[in-house]
């Protein structure tokens, strides 16, 4: 089978020399716009002894200061923004910490550099002008769905905005519009093809030749489970909000299994924990310092996501190199349904109700791959609670604060396992097969 070609030969086939000389310019200019930009960014960088782009290289990158998720609390909304509120042309969000969302303004440039991005991946995996793409990640405020969405346009194919739509009329356009790209979450893709499954629909009546999916942790076994039930090539994309959005990362049909990092645009490191660089082949946390940012430029940003570093697959024409797929968190934050979860936020919507004691177990329950539920369960401060009025009042706050359904239980005082220091066990995970 030939490779696809490549979207952009003059970032995507780069020889080595040349594109560390790109990054090495670009990484000038970025703490150039830092430190004209002002704000924290600039404050830490003076601190360091660094008062023009000149004065730094990528040699050197490790002795800089990082960025944390806790910085964007903190600048909580904008504080880390660097253009000026004329240039910048939309926002989109996540999940953060303490119910601040994470908020990621955007320049009309930075859309196209994410635009781009998302067609290089969606070109590796073989689609092009001619491609329908079915979008069924969420459009919104997170960057799944418009991410995926402009990079489609962009490459010229034919996109079909789905979002959340009712899965009988995302089967019914699976069939009438006959897409052959498929973007979702991996665990959308499992429901949906169970779904195909039960309407009697057979992978070989469907028109798809290969998904990428994403936001999420998922594994080889899903993987193959997808590839079954759709009868398509599974590829997995990666992003976050706080550094562009799904298209940082993606693997293509001939990147054999590891993710291709935009690293044009996206400087990767991996650190161990204390902050010492990790070589590549060992895991360690993904540092992103975004080179062509403009509303939100990040120098050395702490993904809390856990993965290894290698080169590019031997003889691609694809030359950028690859990180491994996501294998863990630095902390204990959960994705569910691609909504990003931190159990510090349960605790907060649990406790802020004065019927609940401060026992409960928050279960992150992975057994049915396609439908992950989160699980909590609480015990009451008193005996005769109502606990049908108590489960629905929690569910519907932990919705409104979480944006994900979780499914609430009351125990009897004293049910909750107790590790051996007499403390409730907080977090449980429960996978597939276990
Ligand atoms: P996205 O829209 O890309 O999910 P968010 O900012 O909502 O962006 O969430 C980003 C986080 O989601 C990442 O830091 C990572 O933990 C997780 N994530 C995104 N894509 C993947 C993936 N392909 N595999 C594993 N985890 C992923
Ligand atoms: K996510």
């Amino acid at each position: 089978q030939v490779p696809p070609p490549l979207v952009e030969p003059d970032a995507e086939g780069l020889a080595p020399e040349r594109l560390r000389e790109l990054q090495e310019r670009r990484f000038v200019r970025l703490v150039d716009r830092l430190l004209a930009a002002g704000g924290v960014q600039a404050a830490r960088l003076r601190d360091c002894g660094v008062t023009r782009g000149a004065d730094v290289g990528l040699d050197t990158v490790s002795q800089l200061p990082m960025l944390s998720k806790q910085d964007f609390e903190e600048y909580y909304p904008f504080g880390l923004r660097a253009a000026s509120e004329e240039d910048i042309v939309c926002v989109h969000g996540s999940s953060g910490t303490r119910s601040r969302p994470v908020l990621a303004p955007y320049t009309a440039h930075d859309l196209d550099v994410w635009a781009r991005v998302v067609a290089r991946a969606l070109g590796g995996a073989g689609a092009g002008s001619r491609s329908v793409v079915h979008c069924a990640y969420q459009y919104g405020l997170f960057t799944g769905g418009l991410g995926l969405h402009q990079g489609a346009m962009r490459l010229g194919a034919a996109v079909v905005p789905m979002s959340g739509t009712s899965t009988d009329r995302q089967l019914r356009l699976l069939l009438d519009l006959r897409p052959d790209v498929l973007c979702c979450t991996p665990s959308y893709a499992i429901y949906l093809g169970e779904a195909l499954r039960s309407a009697g629909i057979t992978a070989e009546q469907l028109p798809l030749r290969v998904g990428l999916f994403g936001a999420e942790p998922w594994t080889d076994a899903m993987r193959e489970q997808i590839e079954e039930l759709l009868g398509l090539r599974a590829l997995n994309i990666y992003g976050l909000t706080e550094v562009m959005g799904p298209g940082v990362a993606c693997e293509s049909l001939d990147s054999e299994g590891g993710l291709i990092l935009a690293e044009d645009h996206f400087y990767p490191e991996v650190i161990g924990p204390d902050g010492e660089p990790v070589p590549d082949g060992h895991v360690g946390e993904l540092v992103f310092t975004t080179l062509t940012k403009t509303g939100l430029p990040l120098l050395r940003y702490r993904t809390g996501d856990l993965a290894a570093m290698s080169g590019p697959a031997e003889g691609s024409a694809r030359t950028l190199r690859r990180m491994s797929r996501i294998v863990g968190r630095r902390d204990d934050m959960l994705v569910i349904d691609g909504i990003n979860v931190f159990p510090t936020e349960i605790e907060a919507a649990l406790l802020a109700d004065t019927r609940v004691a401060p026992h409960y177990t928050v279960v992150d329950d992975r057994r049915d791959l396609s439908r992950p539920v989160l699980r909590v369960a609480v015990e009451p401060r008193d005996d005769d609670v109502d606990a049908a009025a108590l489960e629905s009042d929690l569910g519907r706050a932990l919705f409104e604060r979480l944006g994900v359904a979780c499914e609430v239980r009351v125990l009897e005082p004293t049910l909750i396992a107790r590790a051996g220091n007499g403390k409730p066990l907080r977090l449980v995970r429960w996978e597939h097969g276990v």
